[in-house]
Protein backbone atom coordinates (compact mmCIF):
# COMPACT_ATOMS: atom_id res chain seq x y z
CA UNK A 1 0.00 0.00 0.00
CA UNK A 2 1.09 3.75 -0.67
CA UNK A 3 1.43 6.30 1.34
CA UNK A 4 1.53 10.45 0.80
CA UNK A 5 5.12 11.14 1.57
CA UNK A 6 4.82 14.09 4.35
CA UNK A 7 5.48 18.08 3.07
CA UNK A 8 8.39 18.34 6.03
CA UNK A 9 10.12 15.77 8.19
CA UNK A 10 13.30 15.83 10.86
CA UNK A 11 15.32 13.09 8.77
CA UNK A 12 14.83 11.48 5.48
CA UNK A 13 16.96 8.02 5.68
CA UNK A 14 17.18 6.39 2.21
CA UNK A 15 17.27 2.64 2.21
CA UNK A 16 15.65 -0.15 4.23
CA UNK A 17 18.45 -2.52 4.93
CA UNK A 18 19.98 -2.80 8.11
CA UNK A 19 21.81 0.43 8.12
CA UNK A 20 18.68 2.34 7.14
CA UNK A 21 16.40 0.25 9.65
CA UNK A 22 18.22 0.59 12.76
CA UNK A 23 19.10 4.42 11.88
CA UNK A 24 15.19 4.93 11.95
CA UNK A 25 14.74 3.11 15.28
CA UNK A 26 17.62 5.53 16.97
CA UNK A 27 15.96 8.51 15.35
CA UNK A 28 12.36 7.65 16.74
CA UNK A 29 14.18 7.23 20.06
CA UNK A 30 15.45 11.16 19.86
CA UNK A 31 11.83 11.68 19.28
CA UNK A 32 12.47 13.14 15.50
CA UNK A 33 9.95 12.67 12.58
CA UNK A 34 11.32 10.71 9.89
CA UNK A 35 10.93 7.89 6.98
CA UNK A 36 13.07 5.62 4.97
CA UNK A 37 12.92 5.79 1.03
CA UNK A 38 13.46 2.61 -0.53
CA UNK A 39 13.31 1.30 -4.07
CA UNK A 40 12.79 -2.24 -3.21
CA UNK A 41 9.22 -3.33 -1.94
CA UNK A 42 10.45 -4.94 0.73
CA UNK A 43 13.36 -4.44 3.68
CA UNK A 44 16.58 -6.26 3.53
CA UNK A 45 18.88 -4.31 1.67
CA UNK A 46 22.03 -6.22 -0.17
CA UNK A 47 19.93 -9.36 1.29
CA UNK A 48 16.87 -8.42 -0.45
CA UNK A 49 18.07 -7.82 -3.96
CA UNK A 50 20.67 -11.16 -3.77
CA UNK A 51 18.91 -13.85 -4.18
CA UNK A 52 20.82 -15.93 -6.64
CA UNK A 53 21.24 -19.94 -5.33
CA UNK A 54 23.77 -20.12 -2.83
CA UNK A 55 23.86 -16.60 -1.22
CA UNK A 56 25.06 -16.69 1.60
CA UNK A 57 27.00 -14.31 4.60
CA UNK A 58 30.65 -15.00 4.78
CA UNK A 59 30.57 -13.84 8.49
CA UNK A 60 29.47 -16.15 11.09
CA UNK A 61 25.22 -15.67 11.65
CA UNK A 62 26.07 -15.63 15.40
CA UNK A 63 27.99 -12.26 14.65
CA UNK A 64 26.08 -11.26 11.77
CA UNK A 65 22.77 -9.38 13.48
CA UNK A 66 22.18 -6.73 15.84
CA UNK A 67 23.83 -6.06 18.88
CA UNK A 68 21.36 -3.33 19.84
CA UNK A 69 18.49 -5.27 21.79
CA UNK A 70 19.41 -8.14 24.19
CA UNK A 71 16.01 -9.77 23.70
CA UNK A 72 16.36 -9.35 20.04
CA UNK A 73 20.26 -11.52 19.91
CA UNK A 74 18.66 -13.47 22.76
CA UNK A 75 15.90 -14.88 21.09
CA UNK A 76 16.44 -15.02 17.12
CA UNK A 77 17.82 -18.25 16.40
CA UNK A 78 19.95 -18.70 13.73
CA UNK A 79 19.79 -22.66 12.05
CA UNK A 80 23.47 -22.75 10.51
CA UNK A 81 27.30 -21.61 11.05
CA UNK A 82 26.66 -19.46 8.02
CA UNK A 83 23.45 -17.94 7.54
CA UNK A 84 21.88 -18.13 3.84
CA UNK A 85 20.22 -15.29 2.12
CA UNK A 86 16.59 -16.35 3.05
CA UNK A 87 17.33 -16.70 6.39
CA UNK A 88 18.91 -13.33 7.00
CA UNK A 89 15.84 -11.98 5.04
CA UNK A 90 13.70 -13.49 7.28
CA UNK A 91 15.82 -11.73 10.35
CA UNK A 92 15.54 -8.00 8.55
CA UNK A 93 11.80 -8.74 8.05
CA UNK A 94 11.76 -9.74 11.77
CA UNK A 95 13.48 -6.65 12.79
CA UNK A 96 11.26 -4.37 10.68
CA UNK A 97 8.63 -6.28 12.57
CA UNK A 98 9.45 -6.26 15.65
CA UNK A 99 10.20 -2.36 15.89
CA UNK A 100 7.41 -1.84 14.20
CA UNK A 101 9.71 -0.04 11.38
CA UNK A 102 7.37 -0.73 8.29
CA UNK A 103 4.77 2.37 8.95
CA UNK A 104 7.31 4.65 8.42
CA UNK A 105 8.93 3.19 5.06
CA UNK A 106 7.86 4.19 2.18
CA UNK A 107 8.61 1.52 -0.78
CA UNK A 108 9.06 1.21 -4.12
CA UNK A 109 10.26 4.95 -3.94
CA UNK A 110 13.96 5.94 -5.35
CA UNK A 111 15.01 9.25 -4.44
CA UNK A 112 16.76 10.92 -8.01
CA UNK A 113 18.04 14.07 -6.38
CA UNK A 114 18.61 15.69 -2.62
CA UNK A 115 19.69 19.46 -2.69
CA UNK A 116 20.69 21.39 0.10
CA UNK A 117 19.00 24.53 0.79
CA UNK A 118 21.26 26.63 2.31
CA UNK A 119 18.67 29.76 3.19
CA UNK A 120 16.67 27.18 5.04
CA UNK A 121 19.30 25.04 6.09
CA UNK A 122 17.49 21.91 4.96
CA UNK A 123 17.35 19.19 2.47
CA UNK A 124 14.94 19.12 -0.71
CA UNK A 125 14.96 14.95 -1.56
CA UNK A 126 13.33 14.63 -4.81
CA UNK A 127 11.86 10.99 -5.68
CA UNK A 128 11.64 9.94 -9.44
CA UNK A 129 8.10 9.74 -9.22
CA UNK A 130 8.58 13.85 -8.33
CA UNK A 131 7.71 13.76 -4.71
CA UNK A 132 9.36 16.21 -2.83
CA UNK A 133 10.43 16.19 0.93
CA UNK A 134 12.03 19.03 2.90
CA UNK A 135 14.42 17.59 5.59
CA UNK A 136 17.10 18.65 7.90
CA UNK A 137 18.82 15.79 8.19
CA UNK A 138 19.81 13.31 5.16
CA UNK A 139 20.91 9.54 5.54
CA UNK A 140 21.83 7.75 3.48
CA UNK A 141 21.69 4.40 4.23
CA UNK A 142 22.40 2.98 0.16
CA UNK A 143 24.81 -0.25 1.01
CA UNK A 144 28.63 -0.95 -0.47
CA UNK A 145 27.60 -3.22 -3.17
CA UNK A 146 24.23 -2.50 -4.30
CA UNK A 147 24.71 -0.53 -7.81
CA UNK A 148 24.71 -3.63 -9.45
CA UNK A 149 26.88 -3.60 -12.81
CA UNK A 150 26.43 -5.42 -15.87
CA UNK A 151 30.08 -5.51 -17.68
CA UNK A 152 30.87 -3.80 -21.10
CA UNK A 153 31.20 -6.72 -23.72
CA UNK A 154 30.26 -6.57 -26.98
CA UNK A 155 26.72 -8.17 -28.17
CA UNK A 156 25.26 -7.97 -24.14
CA UNK A 157 21.78 -6.89 -25.61
CA UNK A 158 21.90 -9.46 -28.43
CA UNK A 159 21.60 -12.99 -26.73
CA UNK A 160 17.62 -14.02 -26.70
CA UNK A 161 17.56 -16.99 -23.71
CA UNK A 162 17.38 -15.98 -20.44
CA UNK A 163 19.83 -13.00 -18.44
CA UNK A 164 20.23 -13.07 -14.99
CA UNK A 165 22.54 -10.71 -12.35
CA UNK A 166 23.48 -12.17 -9.15
CA UNK A 167 22.71 -8.76 -7.61
CA UNK A 168 19.43 -8.68 -9.21
CA UNK A 169 17.94 -11.98 -9.11
CA UNK A 170 13.91 -12.81 -9.98
CA UNK A 171 11.68 -13.33 -6.69
CA UNK A 172 10.14 -16.10 -8.20
CA UNK A 173 12.55 -19.38 -7.95
CA UNK A 174 14.61 -19.47 -11.54
CA UNK A 175 14.81 -22.93 -12.55
CA UNK A 176 17.79 -24.45 -14.28
CA UNK A 177 17.04 -28.04 -14.78
CA UNK A 178 18.09 -29.38 -18.15
CA UNK A 179 19.78 -25.73 -19.20
CA UNK A 180 23.02 -24.94 -20.62
CA UNK A 181 24.35 -21.56 -18.55
CA UNK A 182 26.93 -19.72 -18.74
CA UNK A 183 28.07 -17.84 -15.35
CA UNK A 184 30.28 -14.89 -16.47
CA UNK A 185 32.61 -13.39 -12.94
CA UNK A 186 34.14 -15.62 -10.33
CA UNK A 187 34.09 -13.51 -7.49
CA UNK A 188 32.30 -14.12 -4.38
CA UNK A 189 29.14 -14.36 -5.82
CA UNK A 190 30.09 -16.36 -8.58
CA UNK A 191 32.00 -18.77 -6.42
CA UNK A 192 29.22 -19.22 -3.93
CA UNK A 193 26.29 -19.36 -7.00
CA UNK A 194 28.43 -22.03 -9.13
CA UNK A 195 28.27 -25.35 -7.00
CA UNK A 196 24.60 -24.83 -6.52
CA UNK A 197 23.53 -24.26 -9.99
CA UNK A 198 25.90 -27.17 -11.40
CA UNK A 199 23.58 -29.42 -9.24
CA UNK A 200 20.50 -28.48 -10.95
CA UNK A 201 21.94 -27.53 -14.55
CA UNK A 202 22.56 -29.86 -17.72
CA UNK A 203 26.02 -27.88 -18.41
CA UNK A 204 27.67 -25.24 -16.47
CA UNK A 205 30.52 -22.99 -18.63
CA UNK A 206 32.21 -20.33 -16.11
CA UNK A 207 33.95 -17.54 -17.74
CA UNK A 208 37.01 -16.58 -15.52
CA UNK A 209 39.19 -13.27 -16.13
CA UNK A 210 40.80 -13.48 -12.66
CA UNK A 211 40.72 -16.22 -9.94
CA UNK A 212 40.11 -15.60 -6.62
CA UNK A 213 41.27 -17.12 -3.85
CA UNK A 214 38.36 -19.15 -1.51
CA UNK A 215 38.16 -20.71 1.46
CA UNK A 216 35.94 -23.47 2.39
CA UNK A 217 32.88 -22.42 4.67
CA UNK A 218 33.03 -25.56 6.44
CA UNK A 219 29.17 -24.68 7.30
CA UNK A 220 27.22 -26.83 9.10
CA UNK A 221 23.78 -26.97 10.90
CA UNK A 222 24.00 -24.33 14.15
CA UNK A 223 25.72 -26.01 17.04
CA UNK A 224 23.57 -25.57 20.00
CA UNK A 225 26.86 -25.39 22.36
CA UNK A 226 28.39 -23.05 20.40
CA UNK A 227 25.00 -20.54 20.36
CA UNK A 228 24.97 -20.99 24.02
CA UNK A 229 28.71 -19.95 24.12
CA UNK A 230 27.58 -16.93 22.64
CA UNK A 231 24.50 -16.35 23.92
CA UNK A 232 25.36 -16.80 27.47
CA UNK A 233 27.90 -14.17 26.78
CA UNK A 234 26.44 -12.28 23.84
CA UNK A 235 26.85 -8.57 25.43
CA UNK A 236 30.74 -8.82 26.69
CA UNK A 237 31.91 -10.64 23.37
CA UNK A 238 30.14 -8.08 21.40
CA UNK A 239 32.08 -5.68 23.44
CA UNK A 240 34.83 -7.50 22.18
CA UNK A 241 33.95 -7.99 18.50
CA UNK A 242 33.58 -4.16 18.20
CA UNK A 243 37.28 -3.97 18.95
CA UNK A 244 38.38 -6.48 16.72
CA UNK A 245 40.37 -5.38 13.21
CA UNK A 246 37.62 -5.94 11.23
CA UNK A 247 34.32 -6.32 13.58
CA UNK A 248 34.75 -9.90 13.79
CA UNK A 249 35.29 -11.87 17.03
CA UNK A 250 37.77 -14.73 16.07
CA UNK A 251 41.71 -15.65 17.15
CA UNK A 252 44.34 -13.21 15.26
CA UNK A 253 47.27 -14.87 15.54
CA UNK A 254 50.01 -11.88 16.74
CA UNK A 255 52.92 -13.75 15.48
CA UNK A 256 54.45 -13.20 11.90
CA UNK A 257 54.32 -15.66 9.21
CA UNK A 258 58.14 -15.62 8.05
CA UNK A 259 59.13 -16.07 11.76
CA UNK A 260 57.65 -19.48 12.33
CA UNK A 261 59.13 -22.59 10.30
CA UNK A 262 57.84 -24.31 7.62
CA UNK A 263 55.99 -26.44 9.36
CA UNK A 264 54.60 -24.66 12.03
CA UNK A 265 53.01 -22.78 9.42
CA UNK A 266 52.10 -25.85 7.69
CA UNK A 267 50.04 -26.62 11.25
CA UNK A 268 48.32 -23.19 11.36
CA UNK A 269 47.16 -22.56 7.86
CA UNK A 270 45.76 -26.48 7.96
CA UNK A 271 43.92 -25.99 11.24
CA UNK A 272 42.54 -22.40 10.22
CA UNK A 273 41.67 -24.43 6.32
CA UNK A 274 39.61 -27.00 8.48
CA UNK A 275 37.79 -24.44 10.42
CA UNK A 276 36.65 -22.69 7.22
CA UNK A 277 36.06 -19.08 6.93
CA UNK A 278 37.78 -15.62 6.75
CA UNK A 279 39.44 -16.26 9.84
CA UNK A 280 42.00 -18.30 7.77
CA UNK A 281 43.76 -14.71 7.24
CA UNK A 282 44.04 -14.48 11.26
CA UNK A 283 46.76 -17.05 10.90
CA UNK A 284 49.41 -14.47 11.18
CA UNK A 285 49.16 -10.65 11.91
CA UNK A 286 50.96 -9.54 9.11
CA UNK A 287 49.45 -11.40 5.89
CA UNK A 288 48.25 -8.34 4.86
CA UNK A 289 51.23 -6.32 5.70
CA UNK A 290 54.45 -8.49 4.33
CA UNK A 291 54.21 -9.83 1.12
CA UNK A 292 56.71 -12.41 2.21
CA UNK A 293 54.46 -13.61 4.71
CA UNK A 294 51.51 -13.60 2.47
CA UNK A 295 53.16 -15.87 -0.54
CA UNK A 296 53.10 -18.54 2.36
CA UNK A 297 49.32 -18.48 2.64
CA UNK A 298 48.72 -17.99 -0.78
CA UNK A 299 51.21 -20.66 -1.97
CA UNK A 300 49.32 -22.90 0.59
CA UNK A 301 46.15 -22.10 -0.85
CA UNK A 302 47.45 -22.77 -4.47
CA UNK A 303 48.70 -26.25 -3.30
CA UNK A 304 44.80 -27.40 -1.62
CA UNK A 305 43.44 -25.84 -4.87
CA UNK A 306 45.79 -27.94 -7.31
CA UNK A 307 45.01 -31.04 -4.94
CA UNK A 308 41.47 -30.44 -4.99
CA UNK A 309 40.85 -30.01 -8.96
CA UNK A 310 41.52 -33.31 -10.71
CA UNK A 311 42.24 -31.33 -14.22
CA UNK A 312 45.58 -29.77 -14.19
CA UNK A 313 45.05 -27.23 -16.60
CA UNK A 314 41.77 -25.71 -14.64
CA UNK A 315 43.23 -26.52 -11.13
CA UNK A 316 46.26 -23.94 -12.49
CA UNK A 317 43.91 -22.08 -14.19
CA UNK A 318 42.00 -21.19 -10.81
CA UNK A 319 45.36 -20.97 -9.01
CA UNK A 320 45.58 -17.03 -8.24
CA UNK A 321 48.59 -15.71 -9.33
CA UNK A 322 48.48 -11.79 -10.01
CA UNK A 323 47.37 -10.59 -6.83
CA UNK A 324 48.01 -11.44 -2.38
CA UNK A 325 45.88 -13.33 -0.76
CA UNK A 326 43.26 -11.18 0.94
CA UNK A 327 43.80 -8.27 -1.26
CA UNK A 328 40.81 -8.59 -3.45
CA UNK A 329 38.27 -9.56 -0.59
CA UNK A 330 38.17 -13.62 0.21
CA UNK A 331 35.61 -15.55 -0.71
CA UNK A 332 34.10 -18.23 1.03
CA UNK A 333 32.24 -21.47 -0.47
CA UNK A 334 30.97 -24.53 -0.19
CA UNK A 335 32.27 -27.17 -2.56
CA UNK A 336 33.62 -24.04 -4.97
CA UNK A 337 36.77 -25.78 -6.27
CA UNK A 338 35.43 -29.95 -5.93
CA UNK A 339 32.60 -28.30 -8.30
CA UNK A 340 35.02 -28.69 -11.51
CA UNK A 341 35.73 -32.26 -10.71
CA UNK A 342 32.06 -32.86 -12.46
CA UNK A 343 31.59 -33.99 -15.77
CA UNK A 344 29.13 -31.11 -16.33
CA UNK A 345 31.14 -28.08 -14.93
CA UNK A 346 33.96 -26.34 -17.61
CA UNK A 347 36.04 -23.07 -17.01
CA UNK A 348 36.85 -21.23 -20.32
CA UNK A 349 40.17 -19.22 -19.01
CA UNK A 350 39.22 -15.83 -20.25
CA UNK A 351 43.11 -14.96 -20.03
CA UNK A 352 43.94 -17.38 -22.80
CA UNK A 353 40.73 -17.21 -24.75
CA UNK A 354 38.83 -13.65 -24.45
CA UNK A 355 35.28 -13.65 -24.99
CA UNK A 356 34.90 -11.29 -28.27
CA UNK A 357 31.38 -11.12 -28.01
CA UNK A 358 27.97 -12.27 -26.86
CA UNK A 359 25.78 -13.15 -29.92
CA UNK A 360 22.00 -14.31 -29.84
CA UNK A 361 22.49 -17.70 -29.06
CA UNK A 362 25.50 -17.93 -26.74
CA UNK A 363 29.17 -16.45 -25.96
CA UNK A 364 31.53 -16.41 -28.83
CA UNK A 365 35.74 -16.36 -27.62
CA UNK A 366 38.69 -16.18 -29.52
CA UNK A 367 38.75 -19.91 -29.20
CA UNK A 368 35.00 -21.17 -30.15
CA UNK A 369 31.61 -20.28 -29.94
CA UNK A 370 29.13 -21.55 -27.55
CA UNK A 371 25.12 -21.64 -27.40
CA UNK A 372 23.69 -21.43 -23.66
CA UNK A 373 19.84 -21.09 -22.31
CA UNK A 374 20.98 -18.91 -19.61
CA UNK A 375 23.51 -16.15 -18.96
CA UNK A 376 24.46 -15.26 -15.35
CA UNK A 377 26.39 -12.08 -15.01
CA UNK A 378 28.07 -12.75 -11.61
CA UNK A 379 30.14 -9.68 -12.34
CA UNK A 380 29.67 -7.26 -9.42
CA UNK A 381 29.02 -3.59 -8.25
CA UNK A 382 29.79 -0.13 -8.67
CA UNK A 383 31.36 -0.68 -4.82
CA UNK A 384 30.74 2.06 -2.43
CA UNK A 385 30.43 5.27 -4.05
CA UNK A 386 28.37 3.61 -7.20
CA UNK A 387 24.69 3.96 -5.23
CA UNK A 388 25.88 7.34 -3.51
CA UNK A 389 26.15 8.66 -7.23
CA UNK A 390 23.34 7.70 -8.53
CA UNK A 391 21.32 10.21 -6.82
CA UNK A 392 22.12 14.16 -7.82
CA UNK A 393 23.59 16.00 -5.00
CA UNK A 394 23.82 19.53 -4.48
CA UNK A 395 25.72 20.83 -1.60
CA UNK A 396 26.75 24.47 -0.13
CA UNK A 397 26.65 26.76 -3.32
CA UNK A 398 25.40 24.17 -5.61
CA UNK A 399 28.39 21.87 -5.34
CA UNK A 400 28.04 18.31 -7.10
CA UNK A 401 29.05 15.59 -4.77
CA UNK A 402 30.53 13.76 -8.19
CA UNK A 403 32.46 17.21 -8.98
CA UNK A 404 33.47 16.59 -5.02
CA UNK A 405 35.01 12.99 -5.66
CA UNK A 406 35.63 13.41 -9.12
CA UNK A 407 39.11 11.97 -8.34
CA UNK A 408 37.75 9.47 -6.15
CA UNK A 409 35.73 9.55 -2.70
CA UNK A 410 37.00 12.51 0.07
CA UNK A 411 34.93 12.42 3.43
CA UNK A 412 35.82 12.78 7.33
CA UNK A 413 35.60 9.52 8.63
CA UNK A 414 32.96 8.44 6.13
CA UNK A 415 30.52 10.17 7.93
CA UNK A 416 30.14 13.26 6.30
CA UNK A 417 31.52 15.42 3.41
CA UNK A 418 32.52 18.79 3.47
CA UNK A 419 30.11 21.49 1.64
CA UNK A 420 27.30 18.59 2.37
CA UNK A 421 25.77 19.63 5.67
CA UNK A 422 23.68 17.66 7.68
CA UNK A 423 23.81 15.03 4.98
CA UNK A 424 25.35 11.31 6.78
CA UNK A 425 26.77 8.72 5.10
CA UNK A 426 26.11 5.27 7.07
CA UNK A 427 29.36 2.80 6.22
CA UNK A 428 30.48 5.30 3.40
CA UNK A 429 33.74 5.10 1.71
CA UNK A 430 36.50 6.51 4.30
CA UNK A 431 35.27 4.20 7.04
CA UNK A 432 35.88 0.29 7.72
CA UNK A 433 32.50 -0.70 5.90
CA UNK A 434 33.65 -3.75 3.20
CA UNK A 435 36.64 -4.49 5.48
CA UNK A 436 34.58 -5.51 8.42
CA UNK A 437 31.57 -6.47 9.31
CA UNK A 438 29.07 -4.78 8.25
CA UNK A 439 26.30 -4.96 11.00
CA UNK A 440 29.23 -4.22 13.47
CA UNK A 441 29.61 -0.79 11.65
CA UNK A 442 26.35 0.38 10.58
CA UNK A 443 25.35 -0.14 14.25
CA UNK A 444 28.72 2.17 15.01
CA UNK A 445 27.67 4.66 12.37
CA UNK A 446 24.26 4.66 13.52
CA UNK A 447 24.89 5.62 17.53
CA UNK A 448 27.54 7.77 16.85
CA UNK A 449 25.37 9.90 14.49
CA UNK A 450 22.47 9.52 17.08
CA UNK A 451 24.93 11.14 19.98
CA UNK A 452 25.89 13.73 17.75
CA UNK A 453 21.83 13.92 16.35
CA UNK A 454 21.22 14.37 20.80
CA UNK A 455 24.08 16.75 21.55
CA UNK A 456 22.97 18.70 18.81
CA UNK A 457 19.67 18.67 20.45
CA UNK A 458 20.42 19.34 23.66
CA UNK A 459 21.72 22.93 22.47
CA UNK A 460 19.32 23.97 19.75
CA UNK A 461 21.68 23.03 16.88
CA UNK A 462 20.31 22.55 14.07
CA UNK A 463 23.78 22.14 11.30
CA UNK A 464 26.50 20.13 11.28
CA UNK A 465 29.24 20.12 8.72
CA UNK A 466 32.70 18.48 8.31
CA UNK A 467 35.71 20.59 7.99
CA UNK A 468 37.54 21.08 4.86
CA UNK A 469 40.53 20.22 7.35
CA UNK A 470 39.09 17.62 9.28
CA UNK A 471 38.29 16.14 5.97
CA UNK A 472 41.91 16.44 4.15
CA UNK A 473 43.59 15.11 7.20
CA UNK A 474 41.04 12.06 7.37
CA UNK A 475 41.83 11.40 3.59
CA UNK A 476 45.60 11.84 4.25
CA UNK A 477 45.60 9.59 7.10
CA UNK A 478 43.45 6.99 5.19
CA UNK A 479 45.81 7.20 2.15
CA UNK A 480 48.60 6.78 4.53
CA UNK A 481 47.63 3.44 6.60
CA UNK A 482 46.43 1.64 3.35
CA UNK A 483 49.79 2.10 1.50
CA UNK A 484 51.29 0.28 4.49
CA UNK A 485 49.56 -2.50 3.53
CA UNK A 486 49.44 -4.80 0.56
CA UNK A 487 45.86 -4.07 -0.61
CA UNK A 488 46.52 -1.18 -2.69
CA UNK A 489 48.68 -3.61 -4.79
CA UNK A 490 45.48 -5.53 -6.27
CA UNK A 491 43.36 -4.57 -9.33
CA UNK A 492 40.45 -4.85 -6.92
CA UNK A 493 36.56 -2.86 -6.30
CA UNK A 494 38.09 -1.62 -3.14
CA UNK A 495 40.09 0.33 -5.28
CA UNK A 496 37.64 0.91 -7.90
CA UNK A 497 39.49 -0.72 -10.69
CA UNK A 498 36.67 -2.81 -12.00
CA UNK A 499 35.21 -0.28 -13.56
CA UNK A 500 36.75 1.60 -16.14
CA UNK A 501 37.64 4.90 -15.85
CA UNK A 502 37.03 5.08 -11.90
CA UNK A 503 39.27 6.79 -9.91
CA UNK A 504 42.25 4.77 -8.42
CA UNK A 505 41.53 5.57 -4.96
CA UNK A 506 41.62 2.87 -1.61
CA UNK A 507 37.86 3.52 -0.69
CA UNK A 508 37.71 1.87 2.90
CA UNK A 509 39.37 2.72 5.66
CA UNK A 510 41.99 -0.19 6.43
CA UNK A 511 43.14 1.25 10.10
CA UNK A 512 40.92 -1.13 12.14
CA UNK A 513 37.62 -1.30 13.13
CA UNK A 514 38.19 -0.93 17.10
CA UNK A 515 40.92 2.32 16.35
CA UNK A 516 38.32 3.48 13.88
CA UNK A 517 35.67 3.50 17.10
CA UNK A 518 38.11 4.60 19.18
CA UNK A 519 38.75 7.60 16.93
CA UNK A 520 35.24 8.30 16.07
CA UNK A 521 34.60 8.26 20.42
CA UNK A 522 38.00 10.70 21.27
CA UNK A 523 36.34 12.84 18.45
CA UNK A 524 32.99 13.44 19.96
CA UNK A 525 34.18 13.43 23.16
CA UNK A 526 36.14 16.41 22.29
CA UNK A 527 32.92 18.35 21.27
CA UNK A 528 32.50 16.78 17.71
CA UNK A 529 36.33 18.13 16.52
CA UNK A 530 36.94 18.74 13.07
CA UNK A 531 32.72 19.29 12.71
CA UNK A 532 31.31 22.71 12.52
CA UNK A 533 28.36 23.22 14.26
CA UNK A 534 25.76 25.40 14.21
CA UNK A 535 22.32 26.95 14.89
CA UNK A 536 20.13 27.98 11.64
CA UNK A 537 19.76 31.60 11.33
CA UNK A 538 16.27 32.13 13.31
CA UNK A 539 13.97 32.92 10.34
CA UNK A 540 14.82 29.56 9.08
CA UNK A 541 14.31 27.74 12.20
CA UNK A 542 11.23 25.75 12.53
P1 LIG B 1 33.17 -9.12 -7.73
O1 LIG B 1 33.94 -9.61 -6.60
O2 LIG B 1 33.41 -7.73 -8.22
O3 LIG B 1 33.37 -10.16 -8.93
C1 LIG B 1 33.00 -9.84 -10.24
C2 LIG B 1 33.54 -10.88 -11.17
O4 LIG B 1 33.12 -10.60 -12.49
C3 LIG B 1 35.07 -10.90 -11.20
O5 LIG B 1 35.49 -12.23 -11.28
C4 LIG B 1 35.38 -10.14 -12.48
O6 LIG B 1 36.61 -10.47 -13.04
C5 LIG B 1 34.25 -10.59 -13.35
N1 LIG B 1 34.03 -9.68 -14.46
C6 LIG B 1 33.66 -8.39 -14.42
N2 LIG B 1 33.58 -7.88 -15.64
C7 LIG B 1 33.92 -8.86 -16.50
C8 LIG B 1 34.04 -8.97 -17.91
N3 LIG B 1 33.80 -7.91 -18.68
N4 LIG B 1 34.40 -10.13 -18.44
C9 LIG B 1 34.66 -11.19 -17.64
N5 LIG B 1 34.56 -11.17 -16.32
C10 LIG B 1 34.20 -10.02 -15.75
O7 LIG B 1 31.59 -9.21 -7.46
P2 LIG B 1 30.78 -10.25 -6.57
O8 LIG B 1 29.35 -9.97 -6.75
O9 LIG B 1 31.25 -11.63 -6.79
O10 LIG B 1 31.20 -9.89 -5.12
C11 LIG B 1 31.10 -8.56 -4.64
C12 LIG B 1 31.09 -8.54 -3.17
O11 LIG B 1 29.78 -8.83 -2.73
C13 LIG B 1 31.91 -9.57 -2.49
O12 LIG B 1 33.21 -9.20 -2.32
C14 LIG B 1 31.22 -9.76 -1.19
O13 LIG B 1 31.56 -8.73 -0.31
C15 LIG B 1 29.81 -9.61 -1.54
P3 LIG B 1 37.92 -9.54 -12.78
O14 LIG B 1 38.32 -9.85 -11.38
O15 LIG B 1 37.46 -8.12 -12.93
O16 LIG B 1 38.90 -9.94 -13.79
Amino acid sequence: ESKTLPASLDAVIVGAGFGGMYMLHRLRGLGLTARILEAADGVGGTWYWNRYPGARCDVESMQYSFSFDEALQQEWQWSERFAAQPEILRYANHVADRFDLRRDIHFETKVASATYDEAADRWTVTTDKGEVVSARFCVMATGCLSAARLPDIAGIDDFKGETYHTGWWPHEKVDFTGKRVAVIGTGSSAIQAIPVIAEEAAQVTVFQRTPNFSIPSRNAPMDAEYERWWKDDYRSKRLQARMMRTGILYDINPQSAVEASEAERQAEYERRWANGGTAFMGAYHDLILNKASNDTAAEFVRSKIRQMVKDPETAEALAPKDHPIGTKRICVDTNYYETYNRPNVRLVNLRKTPIETITATGIRTSAESLDFDAIVFATGFDAMTGALLKIDFEGRGGTRLSQVWEHGPRSYLGLQVAGFPNLFTITGPGSPSVLSNMIVSIEQHVDWITGLLSHMQARGLTCVEATEAAQEDWVAHGEEVANRTLYPTAASWYMGANIPGKPRVFMPYIGGVGAYRERCDEIAARGYEGFRLAAAPAAAAA
